[in-house]
């Protein structure tokens, strides 16, 4: 079975990819299974290493949305691209914007090893 740290790589890690076009979201949202069941209306990708975005675990602490206190953000800011699902796109044709940004991330941490296993945000 998928681990929580397995599913938030799945779901938000991509970092070989550098040129990002329009399609890109569409592309991968099914690619990675978000597009099952339900098109899932918002999520982010991370373009950089693994060990980089594993490391913000132990950068500053903040209180997540939902008020849990296991949350951080990255003291640098990463290249990310937000998928939104699109007003009017209904299931099974899920058409997302794609956005392109740089922005400090905050995740949600878990586990021995400590590790991410949420998207908060970005800032
Ligand atoms: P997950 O918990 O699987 O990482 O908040 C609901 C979902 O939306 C959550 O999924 C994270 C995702 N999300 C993003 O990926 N980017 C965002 O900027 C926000 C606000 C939410």
């Amino acid at each position: 079975k998928e681990s929580q740290a397995e599913k938030f790589q799945r779901q938000h890690m991509d970092p070989d990819t550098s040129t990002i076009t329009a399609s890109y979201c569409n592309e991968m949202m099914k690619r990675r299974n978000m597009t099952v069941g339900q098109c899932k209306p918002v999520n982010t990708f991370i373009h950089e290493p693994l060990p980089d975005v594993q490391a913000v675990c132990f950068q500053r602490n903040v209180p997540c949305k939902n008020g849990q206190p296991n949350c951080y953000q990255s003291n640098s800011k990463m290249r990310i691209t937000d998928c939104r699902l699109k007003k009017g796109s209904k299931y099974p044709k899920c058409d997302y914007e794609t956005q392109q940004l740089h922005k400090s991330i905050i995740v949600a941490c878990e586990g021995n090893p400590y590790v991410p296993v949420h998207f908060d945000g970005s800032v």
